[in-house]
């Protein structure tokens, strides 16, 4: 006895159709957008930074530590002190803050550090465009140091930690990551459990194109060199370091990437910009990350995903099918086996239709269920008789369940 399920399924040839359709269309629309990149090597948006950018009076210095801010007024008088007493040398470092003309009083607080308190702080306002991404390109820009940290303003990272990431940079190791999943360091207990899951997904979709345990983390260093050495960036987005640790090519053969710990903490001032707006956003960032690694690979690995996604689907949904047609027809365990079970009434196994094995052709009794009954009630005597119209003689049997 064999079942068959109603409908057609998919053949090996319309899952090779699946394959080069979705393989041609992944191929044609996740194209990256040259125009939407931006090269820090001959950006027509931005003017790359070379020494004309660094007028006298403006001299180089050591280190820069760049801090994209939008609406973080409040939060600007207690970061940039905590980072001038943390560093080592704080005649040689600059705060540059990136701002997308928030008009929260930012420039005011800006000045009257520089001016009341003295501290070295560069405020770059921009009205043009906005995006945390490109706020931090535009900051490496403009920066005067040679070694540049990227921070947050809301001081979720803490300043104690940027002089171990401006010290991991080296000549042989010109990018360093800030971690939150290192040793010893922690997340603060007060972190919501949605962001929790949201920043462990992130980190698993990104598993396959990095090693870094935290390629997510918006605080890490790099120097002005390892920048200027990066292929086009996408300059939209939240994940800048996820870029760059994949677009700027580390000198040596022997270079490593430093990974420096730290607890992350809670916002006290302010409001996030995390939007799912910017959880999209990700997502089409890392596709264009991905197209960007793996280039080709991506593509068959994609177009062979839909396509066993969709066999196995299928058979799922059939076998899904089939159990529901049994259930419902033969609620006490399936067909009947000997003569121990009688069939349904013959009112009942109208629902369903039991043919013999002269296939789909077989005229159908028309009448509703009772003729469609009676017919089963033959074939089911005819099996007690052990008769050559049995089940178990060959007999396909076709069942369709009428909803
Ligand atoms: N210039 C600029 N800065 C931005 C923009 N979006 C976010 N930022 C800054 O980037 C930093 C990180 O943004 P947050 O909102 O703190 O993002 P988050 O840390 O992932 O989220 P929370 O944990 O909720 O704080 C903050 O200093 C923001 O002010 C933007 O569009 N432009
Ligand atoms: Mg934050």
């Amino acid at each position: 006895m064999r079942w068959r399920t109603p409908g057609a399924t998919l053949t090996p040839q319309a899952l090779a159709l699946v394959f080069v359709v979705t393989l041609f269309v992944s191929l044609v629309a996740l194209r990256p957008a040259k125009s939407a990149r931006y090269d820090p090597r001959s950006s027509a948006r931005y003017a790359p930074p070379t020494d004309r950018d660094t007028p006298p009076d403006r001299p180089r210095i050591a280190s820069s530590v760049v801090v994209p801010a939008y609406h973080e007024r409040d939060n600007l008088a207690p970061l940039v002190r905590a980072v001038f007493a943390a560093v080592r040398d704080p005649a040689q470092t600059e705060v540059l803050i990136v701002d997308d003309n928030s008009r929260d009083g930012t420039e005011q607080e800006c000045d009257r550090l520089r001016r009341d308190e003295g501290y070295n702080v560069e405020l770059l306002v921009r009205t043009d465009e906005k995006g945390l991404s490109s706020a931090v390109l535009r900051g490496f820009e403009r920066a005067r140091g040679e070694k540049m940290v990227v921070m947050d303003a809301d001081l979720q990272h803490p300043p104690s930690a940027v002089q171990p990431l401006l010290d991991a940079l080296t000549p042989s190791t010109p990018l360093a990551l800030g971690t939150r999943y290192g040793q010893g360091v922690s997340m603060s207990s007060g972190w919501p459990l949605h962001r929790r899951i949201i920043s462990w997904g992130a980190r698993v979709l990104a598993r396959p194109l990095t090693s870094a345990s935290d390629p997510m983390t918006g605080f890490f260093a790099i120097t002005k060199e390892q920048f200027r050495r990066s292929h086009p960036i996408n300059p939209s987005g939240f994940k800048i370091a996820l870029e760059l640790l994949l677009k700027s090519p580390l000198p040596h053969a022997s270079s490593t990437l430093p990974e420096v710990p730290y607890s992350f903490g809670l916002r006290t001032s302010g409001s996030s910009k995390l939007s799912s707006k910017v959880m999209l956003k990700y997502v089409g960032q890392l596709v264009s990350l991905y197209v960007w690694s793996w280039g080709l690979a991506f593509h068959l690995a994609l177009a062979l995903a839909v396509t066993v996604a969709l066999w196995v689907g299928e058979r799922a949904w059939r076998r899904r099918r089939r159990g529901l047609s049994r259930g419902s027809e033969f609620p006490l365990g399936g067909m009947p086996k000997d003569a121990g079970t009688p069939p349904l009434s013959p009112k009942g196994l109208g629902r369903s239709k039991l043919r013999s094995s002269g296939g789909p052709s077989a005229p159908r009794p028309r009448g509703g269920g009772t003729a469609a009954g009676q017919d089963a009630l033959r074939s089911w005597t005819a099996a007690l008789g052990g008769g050559s119209g049995g089940a178990g003689d060959g007999q396909v049997l076709e069942r369709k369940r009428f909803v």
